[in-house]
């Protein structure tokens, strides 16, 4: 659990991976961090935001750690706010961990996860989503994860909050204004009016509530299960997109009893395909684990491939059923093994194409369209700006809580006074995305999932 001490003591930690590399980062960071820095350093000063080349010395010995690069940020022009010197020396496993214990020694404190961010955000750096964005860039692992982070730790999220913020102080400061004034004195706003605005900031918070989906699937990728009867060719065409001999393919249905996800990625997107067992009634109690471990992982699906085997002449009842169970989710249908067959089954399906999977045909046109489908259905794009955690969505459907409060206060005609302690809960709901009234615990929990170092 993180000591939630900060500011009067100086931590210290190597903010690079460990392993064999060019160079290594030891960061200290609080009030004393020039002066502990200096006293391992073979130089008197250090000069704000010169990179200074000098020696790390040994206390006891006099000998020689390594050759350095020294950088000094001086309070508060630094990442945390505080007195900040970057060390940079040789990588590998054996000169940061050096000189990091040097330090140790020379009175700075071993860092805590995150402890370099939540330094920042105390000291007003960062608010609470920017810090998050650090996170998430750090673990970015697409394209687009990567940008729609580095847009959030720009500040374009925390804008939109503030811009909502502002809606609602105006809405509240509106009401307490009439609450100190008579009516002889100011003419109060009509009910309607207030209703009015109230709706409006719904409709803007509803919105970004909504951005959740885009902004999971730009972080996380988008997850899609390639499912269908068996023996469809939902294996074969697993590695055809990837462009590997990932599963294992045979002319026998049954063949894939096991779900067995695979990433690639396509123009910055980060899709994570599926390979699911046939879908069919089965005694086979291994084969039943595989069916029921399919249709868990379409409970999670982003969008869906549904693979037909052009072949089969039987009506596709089996595909019809499931296109109307799955409607709410983009389903592609996929009509495999065309190099047997022209004669499309149809389907009532929005989007469909058809493809070989063993013969590779057609296979750019399904990317695009899973490409398009999911900017399409997610509106998602290279501006978007979402939230991406759970935290977020609860905090905002409390404030659209106590909004539908608010509006109900206003139905009974209830005195200003409480309609205005709903708009200000809102409000403190809102505050809680930022971090300018989350509780402690909730921050614990937050900077303890970072890196040590970051
Ligand atoms: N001609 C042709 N055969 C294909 C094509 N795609 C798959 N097949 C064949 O269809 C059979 C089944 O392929 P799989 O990829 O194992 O099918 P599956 O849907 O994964 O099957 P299960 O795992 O049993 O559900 C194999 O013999 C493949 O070679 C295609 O595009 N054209
Ligand atoms: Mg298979």
């Amino acid at each position: 659990m993180t000591t939630a001490v900060y500011n009067d003591d100086t931590v210290a930690a190597i903010s690079t991976p460990p392993g064999v590399g060019g160079i290594s980062v030891v960061r200290i960071s609080g009030n004393d961090a020039l002066r502990i820095a200096l006293n391992g350093l073979a130089i008197k000063t250090l000069k704000p935001r010169y990179a200074q080349f000098t020696h790390v010395v040994d206390l006891d010995t006099d000998e020689i750690l390594d050759d350095v690069v020294v950088t000094y940020f001086k309070a508060p022009a630094s990442y945390t706010g505080e007195d900040t010197v970057e060390i940079s020396c040789h990588g590998g496993f054996s000169a940061a961990p050096a000189i990091l214990a040097l330090y140790y020694r020379l009175g700075a404190r071993p860092a805590l996860p995150g402890e370099f961010t939540r330094r920042a955000f105390v000291n007003g750096k960062l608010d609470l989503l920017q810090a998050e964005a650090v996170a998430d860039l750090i673990h970015a692992v697409s394209d687009t994860g990567q940008k729609l982070a580095t847009r959030t730790l720009s500040g374009k999220l925390s804008e939109k909050v503030h811009a909502l913020r502002n809606e609602l102080t105006d809405i509240a400061s509106i009401l307490e204004l009439e609450l100190d004034f008579s009516e002889e004195e100011i003419t109060p706003l009509p009910h309607e009016e207030i209703n009015k605005k109230i709706d409006e900031a719904k409709t803007h918070i509803f919105a970004l509530v909504d951005s959740y989906s885009a902004g999971k699937i730009l972080r996380e990728g988008v997850l899609v299960p390639i499912v269908g009867r068996p023996n469809t060719g939902k294996s074969s065409l697993l590695n055809a997109l990837l462009e590997e001999d990932r599963a294992i393919i045979s002319h026998i249905p049954g063949t894939t009893r096991d779900t067995i996800e695979e990433s690639f990625a396509h123009q910055g997107f980060l899709f994570r395909l599926v390979d699911t067992a046939g879908l069919r009634k089965t005694q086979d109690p291994i084969e039943k684990i595989g069916t029921e471990r399919a249709y868990k992982t379409l409970g999670d699906a982003d969008m869906i491939l549904l693979v037909v085997d052009i072949t089969m002449t039987d009506g596709y009842a089996f595909e019809k059923q499931f296109l109307s169970r799955y409607s709410k989710i983009p389903v592609i249908v996929v009509y495999n093994k065309i190099d047997l067959s022209f004669d499309l089954p149809v389907l009532d399906a929005e989007i469909s194409i058809a493809v070989s999977a063993t013969h590779h045909q057609h296979l750019d046109v399904l990317l695009e369209k899973m490409l398009s489908t999911i900017q399409l259905h997610y509106r998602v794009d290279g501006s978007t700006i979402a939230i991406t955690k759970q935290r977020h969505k609860h905090a905002l459907l409390q404030v659209i809580e106590a909004l539908n409060c608010a509006r109900q206060a206003i139905f009974q005609s209830l005195s200003n006074e409480y309609i205005a302690l709903d708009i200000r809960e809102a409000i403190n709901a809102l505050d809680d995305i930022t971090g300018h009234t989350t509780s402690e615990d909730v921050l614990n929990n937050i900077f303890d999932h970072f890196c040590i170092g970051k």
